[in-house]
C-alpha cells in the first residue's frame, strides 16, 4: 500500500536519516526550499565521522585513500551537480551544489573536482580517521570478504511543493581507486524530475548503473505506478537480473510530486527515516529478493 505523506516532508536512507532528516527540517519549518533542505542533510552526515560509509571518516579504497561520490537535483529548475572520486574534500554534496550553481557544467572527477573546490573556498581535509585507517588496516589481511556500503541518500519536498534529491557516499569499501559508484551518476544513484517525483538508491552501485535504477522508478511513476509500487518493479528487475539469486544488498526509496513515498530493497535490513514535522521515524522498506545472510 502506498504511504501518503504531507507537505513538507524529508526522507533519508538509512538509521542516520534521522539525522539527516532533522538537519533538512530545520530548513524545511522555515519555508526554505527542498534544495537547501537535502544538502543540509547530505553535509551533516558527511561532517559525522562515525558514519563510516560517508565524507570524513568514510571507507577508504584499497589505497587506503577516501574518494567521494556526491550528486544533488533540484527539482525545481532541473538543474543538477555531481562529482566523482574526489579526495581531500569533505563536503562532496556541496561542491556538487556549486556546479549546480554555475550551470555550465554537471559532473567533475577526480583532481579536476578538487581543483575546483578549491577555487571555490572549500578546504582540504584529510579524510582518514583513527578508526577508518584501523579498519582499513585490517581489511587489508581479509581483502575482498567485506564489502561496506551504507550511501546516504536524502529527498525532500518543500512547502511550495518543490523537490530535490541528494546523495553522498564513500563508496563500496576496497574499492578500485578510480572506481564511480551509482551515487553521483544521474539516473542511476539518484532521479529527479520535479513534475513527477524522485528516486534515491544505496546498496552495490553496479548493480543500479546496470538498470539506471533511480531513472526507471521515476519513469514508472510517470507512468502512474505509486512510489512504493516504483520502487518494488525495480527492485524485481534487478533481482532477475541477477538469475533470481541476488548475494548483493540494493535498495531505493522514492517521492512522488503529489507527497506518496516508498521504498524497497533485495534484502532484509534496509531501513530509511521520515520526516514530516509530526515525526521523524525509521520505516522498514518492503523486501523483493531471497535473504542469503
Ligand atoms: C556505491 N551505492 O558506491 C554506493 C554505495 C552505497 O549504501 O550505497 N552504499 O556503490
Amino acid at each position: 500500500m502506498a504511504l501518503m505523506a504531507q507537505k513538507p516532508i524529508i526522507l533519508s536512507t538509512w538509521d542516520f536519516g534521522i539525522n539527516a532528516n532533522d538537519a533538512g527540517w530545520k530548513i524545511l519549518k522555515k519555508g526554505g526550499s527542498a534544495l537547501d533542505a537535502v544538502q543540509a542533510g547530505a553535509t551533516v552526515i558527511e561532517d559525522d565521522p562515525t558514519i563510516s560509509s560517508v565524507g570524513y571518516g568514510g571507507y577508504p579504497n584499497e589505497n587506503g585513500v577516501v574518494q567521494l561520490d556526491a550528486a544533488i537535483i533540484d527539482g525545481k529548475t532541473g538543474r543538477m551537480g555531481a562529482v566523482a572520486a574526489i579526495e581531500g574534500i569533505g563536503n562532496p554534496c556541496a561542491v556538487a551544489r556549486k556546479i549546480l550553481e554555475k550551470n555550465k557544467h554537471i559532473f567533475l572527477v577526480g583532481d579536476g573536482a578538487k581543483s575546483f573546490a578549491l577555487k571555490e573556498g572549500f578546504k582540504e581535509k584529510y579524510l582518514g580517521t583513527q578508526s577508518s585507517m584501523e579498519w582499513y588496516a585490517k581489511q587489508l589481511e581479509k581483502r575482498d570478504k567485506d564489502n561496506g556500503h551504507d550511501t546516504i541518500g536524502v529527498m525532500a519536498q518543500d512547502k511550495k511543493g518543490d523537490l530535490a534529491v541528494a546523495c553522498t557516499t564513500s563508496g563500496v569499501s576496497m574499492k578500485w581507486a578510480g572506481r564511480v559508484g551509482d551515487s553521483p551518476i544521474i539516473g542511476s544513484g539518484l532521479y529527479m524530475d520535479g513534475k513527477i517525483g524522485g528516486a534515491v538508491g544505496t546498496g552495490v552501485g553496479e548493480r543500479a548503473i546496470e538498470v539506471c535504477g533511480s531513472f526507471a522508478i521515476v519513469e514508472f511513476m510517470r507512468n502512474g505506478m505509486s512510489p512504493q509500487n516504483a520502487c518494488e518493479e525495480l527492485v524485481r528487475r534487478v533481482v532477475e537480473r541477477n538469475n533470481n539469486r541476488p548475494e548483493f544488498q540494493l535498495a531505493f526509496i522514492a517521492l512522488s510530486r503529489d507527497g506518496q513515498i516508498g521504498g524497497a530493497s533485495i534484502k532484509k535490513g534496509f531501513e530509511y527515516a521520515v520526516c514530516d514535522g509530526k515525526e521523524n521515524k525509521i520505516r522498514p522498506g518492503t523486501v523483493y529478493g531471497v535473504d542469503f545472510q
